[in-house]
This record gives C-alpha cells, structure tokens and sequence, in this order.
C-alpha cells in the first residue's frame, strides 16, 4: 500500500513536470516528453516509455516520443533503436504491420517517432535496441482509440 502511495506521488510530479515543461525539449534526468502511453520493462535493467501529447494511441498519422530509461528514470544511449506496431491476423484479416520512423533528439535514448496507425483497436507495440547498453527487446499491448 505504502508503495502504491509513492508511485501515485511519483507520478503526479512526473504530470506536473511535463506540464511546466511543455514545448522544452526533453533532458536526460526527465526524459519523458508529454504524457505517458505506455511502459515497461526491455532488459538490461532498462525500462522504455512510450508516450505522445494526449497520451493515447489513435488512428492515423501521429507523433510519439520513445525513452530508454534506468532504474533512476535517466535516459539512457541505447544507440539503434527500433520500434514497430504489429496487429496479429484476424479470420481472413492479414496480419499487419506499421513500423515507426525514429529520430535521435538532443538526448541520448530519447527518439521522437512517426507513424501511421491503420485500425482502432489492439496493436503490439514491438521494441527493441541494441548499442552501448547491450540488447533487449519487448512488447507492450496497446488499444488505438
Ligand atoms: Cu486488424
């Protein structure tokens, strides 16, 4: 309970921050620009974050932020980086497949990403890296809206 408390306090301060710090650009110590849509953990002791302005997945043509954190929500160089949503076949629907372009900010394993989302509804957002920071990879379930 104790620690759900400090969680809520964390992430309350992270809210705020991004609000004050709207339009700055991302800084290694507060890598995460805008609001959360989702984390979790890639290997390594990393942890990646993806988040955009209104914290959602949509439809269509968007912008994302991608952050490569440690334990201490510092960003860390990842180097190559690569990040693609994926939605598994249904009945007689392919699978498909909408890879984001990624760009280095002026922070090291922060990327700003495009991409264009096909279909509402559940995606995998498939993450991986490989650099400085060794290797790892994930996936985090997400719902376009
Ligand atoms: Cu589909």
């Amino acid at each position: 309970m104790r620690k759900i408390v400090i969680i809520a306090a964390v992430i309350s301060l992270a809210a705020f921050a991004a609000a004050c710090g709207s339009g700055a650009k991302p800084a290694a110590g507060n890598p995460i620009k805008g609001q959360v849509i989702k984390s979790g953990p890639i290997g390594n002791g990393l942890t990646v974050t993806l988040s955009s302005e209104s914290g959602k997945l949509k439809n269509g043509q968007q912008d994302l932020n991608i952050a490569f954190t440690d334990a201490g929500g510092k960003a860390v160089d990842v180097g190559a980086a690569s990040l693609n949503f994926h939605m598994p076949e249904m009945g007689s629907m392919a699978a498909m497949n909408e890879p984001a372009t990624l760009t280095t900010t002026g922070t090291p394993g922060v990327y700003d990403g495009k991409v264009r989302i096909s279909m509402l509804g559940d995606w995998q957002a498939q993450i991986a890296f490989e650099g400085p920071a060794g290797k790892g990879k994930t996936m985090l379930p997400l719902v376009a809206q």
